[in-house]
């Protein structure tokens, strides 16, 4: 969006938008399939701030291919599956971000939950974070606008972020939003799947996991079984006590060598290379109705590597999702 009312190709002109995508408010997406939106907000981060700038900083990379994609216009040609083309361009805008209240998480996350709500009940929200808190009002959100369907959430992270209470942290910070988003819905543990976990893990959250029989996929496992195999394992279990999915990304799932730039890095993660395969295979799936993707901290990460990495996984999972012809291919029907 130049001044001369042309779309410069060029990535260090222009506001930066999400791949340079109108600008559109939640409350205008009549006929819109996709709404990016960002939530600039750490302050449930427990150890290290910084995601507050992930979602300008995702922003940013996303138009270094401008050149070749602009999603209402030109096709977005990756080097995935080498399958049929539903179609070549994506209704995709950029929805801005959710009005944020520093010092405020009540304030917040209201915000989130209705801006969640409103996009959702439009489009297929892609919200970009933010600490992984924010998950939780976004789930809350898209439940609001799929009122009556069950929403399981199929989670890449290294950590569960099923912590309770915490003596000092409470119940609403980084590490609880999985529990939060099962308590709120209320639905089977087994509604949950979690991919990519490794490290160590505090007891309250293993023995939930074990005693909510919530799919686990650490790492080992994951390299076993290889992305395509965990994500069908995922979805059939979620699946089994759900209708409808919501997809959370932690960047963190990601090794540090390949995303450092993130609150609470694990060693022993994902490769880029992982990640973007993970993200195709998510994005072939159907039953999706929901994508984030947290904990981008670019102060963390100088060489920015960690938010050009978060803007081609978004690609891939887009791609998949909206242009490559798939068998089962249903759209989820927002009507309700
Ligand atoms: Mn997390």
């Amino acid at each position: 969006v130049s001044s001369t009312g042309n779309c410069s190709k060029f990535v260090y002109a222009d506001i930066p938008t999400f791949a340079k995508a109108p600008l559109t408010h939640p409350r205008e997406l009549n006929g819109v399939e996709v709404a990016v939106y960002g939530v600039p907000w750490d302050g449930t981060a427990s150890p290290r701030p910084g995601a507050r700038w992930g979602p300008r900083a995702i922003r940013e990379q996303s138009i270094w291919f401008h050149e070749v994609w602009n999603p209402r216009e030109s096709a977005l040609l990756g080097f995935g599956r080498d399958g049929p083309r539903t179609r070549r361009s994506i209704d995709l805008v950029d929805s801005g971000d959710v009005t944020v209240s520093p010092g405020d998480l009540n304030a917040t996350a209201k915000a989130i939950r209705a801006t969640s709500a409103a996009i959702a009940a439009k489009a297929f929200p892609v919200m970009l974070g933010g600490d992984h808190y924010v998950t939780f009002p976004a789930y809350q959100g898209v439940y609001d606008a799929y009122l009556g369907k069950r929403v399981g959430i199929v989670q890449i992270d290294a950590h569960a972020d099923l912590v309770n209470d915490d003596p000092v942290l409470g119940r609403h910070w980084s590490a609880t939003p999985m529990r939060r988003a099962l308590e709120f819905s209320g639905l089977d543990p087994r509604s949950l799947a979690q991919i990519g976990l490794r490290g160590f893990i505090g007891e309250q959250a293993r023995t939930f996991q074990i005693e909510g029989r919530v799919t686990v996929i650490p790492m080992p496992e994951l390299r076993e079984l290889g992305p395509d195999d965990a994500v069908a394992t995922a979805f059939d279990a979620v699946l089994e006590h759900a209708d409808v999915v919501y997809v959370t990304v932690d960047i963190d799932a990601v090794d540090p060598s390949c995303a450092p730039g993130t609150c609470m890095p694990v060693p022993g993660g994902l490769t880029s290379t992982e990640l973007l395969a993970l993200l195709r295979a998510l994005g072939a799936r159907r039953h999706i109705v929901a994508l984030d993707l947290v904990e981008v901290a670019p102060p963390l990460d100088p060489t920015q590597q960690t938010q050009v990495l978060a803007a081609h996984a978004l690609f891939a999972f887009l791609e998949e999702q909206f242009l490559l012809e798939r068998p089962d291919h249903t759209i989820v029907d927002r009507s309700g």
